[in-house]
């Protein structure tokens, strides 16, 4: 890497998993005992929202008791260090990554701890339960919802993340499975904007053939490895 690189970071499940977050798919996974359609699309919502509000305040509740691991400290330096541009855009909705300090970093599936205005599409920091028709403090609508990128919904930052993958002269993607879009994109547009790509997962990803390289292994030990 020459000094002025510009770097984009692409994480997922797989970097929060040693922090004992369940991964989405694969077993053990999160969603195992969940049919997705159930609680991750804009129609759950509208038919139980108790439903799925009941599952992301687990969730939420759920980040009190882990922490950042290897992988999110690793990123964390390598951001405070860079000097040249740098993002690291997350799927994840958890908040590990800025609380091992990461500052150039974007969610792009949206965070559990915020809750999303479905009337003036306000966001609001969002800590504890999040009941149905709770009130927008901007608007007053009682329409907040888990601020989430459902399926079928626009992901957060796109334009940003497109610009920054085309000026990228390295990808990394670390911790991902490549089984949703337009995240599993990303490697492509990278490489067509002539940027190096890397992967670091546990086992291949489905998109694996689109990098430069791979290394296997998990987040907390490749991670911290190709940062120092
Ligand atoms: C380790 C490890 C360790 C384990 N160390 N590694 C057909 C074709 C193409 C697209 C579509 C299509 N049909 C529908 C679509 C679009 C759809 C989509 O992609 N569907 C696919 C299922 C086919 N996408 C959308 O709807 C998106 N929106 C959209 O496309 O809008 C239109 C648009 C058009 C044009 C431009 C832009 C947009 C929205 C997607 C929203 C995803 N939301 C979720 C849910 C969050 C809710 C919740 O948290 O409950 O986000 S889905 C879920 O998957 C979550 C994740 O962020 C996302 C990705 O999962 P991730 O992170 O990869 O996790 P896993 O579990 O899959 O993988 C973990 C990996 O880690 C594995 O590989 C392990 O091996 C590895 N690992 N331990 C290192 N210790
Ligand atoms: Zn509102």
């Amino acid at each position: 890497m020459t000094a002025a690189a510009n770097i984009v970071i692409l994480t997922g499940a797989g970097v929060s998993a040693e922090s004992g977050i369940a991964t989405f798919r694969g077993p053990g996974g999160l969603w195992e005992g969940h049919r997705v359609e159930d609680v991750c699309t804009p129609e759950a919502l509208a038919r139980d929202p108790a439903l799925v509000h009941r599952f992301y305040d687990l969730r939420r509740a759920a980040l009190d008791a882990v922490a950042p691991n290897p992988a999110h400290h690793a990123l964390a330096r390598l951001d405070a260090a860079w000097p040249g541009e740098l993002l690291i855009v997350t799927q994840n909705v958890d908040d590990l990554h800025e609380r091992a300090g990461a500052r150039r970093l974007l969610h792009m599936h949206g965070e559990l701890r915020s809750a999303l205005c479905a009337a003036c599409g306000a966001r609001h920091a969002w800590h504890g339960a999040l009941p149905p028709a709770t009130r927008c403090r901007t608007c007053g609508a009682p329409a907040l919802r888990p601020d989430i990128v459902f399926f079928g919904e626009m992901p957060y930052e796109m334009e940003r993340i497109e610009a920054a993958l085309a000026r990228a002269d390295l990808f990394v993607s670390i911790g991902t499975s490549g089984a949703v879009y337009p995240a599993a994109g990303f490697v492509r547009a990278a490489d067509a904007g002539g940027a190096a790509t890397l992967e670091l997962n546990l086992e291949r990803s489905a998109g694996s053939a689109w990098f430069d390289e791979t290394r296997l292994g998990p987040a907390g030990v490749l991670v911290p490895a190709w940062v120092d």
